[in-house]
């Protein structure tokens, strides 16, 4: 791109957690930003509601587009209006358990829709003027083949989500290879934060441990509380994407923290920080739980949050990406707990509490 050209992105999944913390980052660096929203028959926009700019303003630098992953040519005319320089694509059905219920959907936006914006870049021409980020993940990796996994850890998907990553994955290196296309995959670890969609396990821990802490929960039901996850925080991990998308050569790219903590061992910090300091009586997922000292039960295995297929064990290896980019994240698991449970408890002490699973 010539020199003092003004950089033009596109997100897709602009209204998630990683589409939030990457618009406010390259708004930050003077790019002119549009994201694709779904249509819905709420509001899906609360957070990006503090960038949202009125369509009647002058000289907006953020754009919201009605779109689809499974719709090419609603995709197609996008890109062709937009002209991204740069193409981020967040979007997905992107909860594990959720992909076993709704497979055929989720290969559909998932593996499909990250073809069909690849072939709207080629479609248009655009092979060499806009660079494509693709969200792949490391429940690629899946059944543990080694460890800590990195770029060259064998791929084995656990689940209907995982494999159409994997299809997204290997799709991006082939345009990559065949077409010259400045693509990569990001293959980021666990990332969460106080935007952390509520069904995702740390979400769901840190909500319930200030509904607990405020009298508004007894109890929380979890599935398997020996899985072990490798968590950083959000917004460290979309400064990586972008890294990636400024490199003069394309490449693929893990981004994690190094250090891996068990479900269980969240659920104890996040009620420690809740001010509901536990005791955790016996070992194994079908034990009632944790106990506070008065001897109630506050966490109960419950087997349909189980997966037919689990992730027991993640843990990266960034040293790629922290040769090459430059990258390191900043927040280990412990502080990010913190963060999300007092988060929590601010936002609940002034509103009311929803439901959900
Ligand atoms: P979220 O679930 O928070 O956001 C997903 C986004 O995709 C939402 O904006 C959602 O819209 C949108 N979306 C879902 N289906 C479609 C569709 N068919 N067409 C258009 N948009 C759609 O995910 P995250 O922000 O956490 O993750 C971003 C990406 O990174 C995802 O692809 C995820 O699979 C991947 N990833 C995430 C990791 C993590 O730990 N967070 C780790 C590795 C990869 P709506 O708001 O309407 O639901
Ligand atoms: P994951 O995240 O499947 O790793 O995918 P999630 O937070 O859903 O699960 C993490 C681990 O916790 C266990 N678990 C539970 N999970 C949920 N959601 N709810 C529960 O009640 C519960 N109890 C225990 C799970 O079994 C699992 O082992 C996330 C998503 O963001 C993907 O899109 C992304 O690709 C990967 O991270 C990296």
């Amino acid at each position: 791109m010539p020199q003092g050209t003004k950089k033009v992105a596109l997100i897709t999944g602009v209204t998630g957690q990683d589409g939030a913390y990457l618009s406010h980052l390259l708004l930050s660096k003077g790019y002119e930003v549009h994201g694709i929203k779904r249509r819905s028959s709420s509001f899906n926009t609360g957070r990006i509601e503090d960038i949202y700019q009125d369509p009647h303003v002058d000289d907006r630098q953020f754009h919201l587009h009605h779109g689809d992953l499974t719709d090419s040519t609603n995709l197609i005319r996008i890109v062709q209006d937009v002209k991204p320089s740069e193409i981020y694509n967040l979007a997905a059905q992107s909860h594990v358990a959720v992909s076993f219920e709704t497979p055929e959907y989720t290969a559909n936006a998932d593996a499909i829709g990250t073809l069909r914006l690849l072939e709207a870049i080629r479609i248009l021409g655009m092979e060499k003027t806009c660079r494509f980020y693709q969200a792949s993940t490391s429940e690629l990796y899946g059944l543990v083949q080694e460890v800590p996994q990195r770029e060259t850890t064998p791929f084995y998907p656990r689940s209907p989500y995982a494999a159409a990553k994997l299809y997204g994955y290997w799709i991006t290196v082939n345009y990559r290879e065949a077409y010259g296309m400045h693509a990569s995959n990001g293959i980021l670890f666990n990332h969460e934060s106080p935007l952390r969609g509520e069904t995702f396990v740390t979400r769901k821990i840190t909500r319930a441990a200030a509904a607990v802490a405020l009298g508004r929960q007894e109890k929380l039901y979890l599935g398997n509380l020996d899985a072990q996850r490798d968590w950083g925080h959000a917004r460290e991990y979309v400064r990586g994407m972008w890294m990636m998308l400024q490199q003069d050569e394309p490449d693929d790219y893990v981004l994690a923290t190094g250090e891996t903590t068990y479900v269980r061992d969240f659920v104890r910090w996040a009620f420690e920080d809740a001010g509901i300091p536990i005791d955790f009586r016996g070992e194994g997922v079908d034990e009632k739980g944790y106990s506070q000292a008065d001897g109630r039960v506050l966490i109960e295995v419950d087997p349909r949050y189980f997966r037919p297929t689990e992730v027991e064990l993640l843990i990266g290896d960034p040293t790629k990406a922290n040769q090459k980019l430059g990258w390191r994240h900043e927040t280990g698991p412990r502080e990010l707990a913190r963060e999300m449970v007092l988060a929590d408890l601010e936002a609940m002490r002034d509103a009311p509490i929803a439901g959900g699973d």
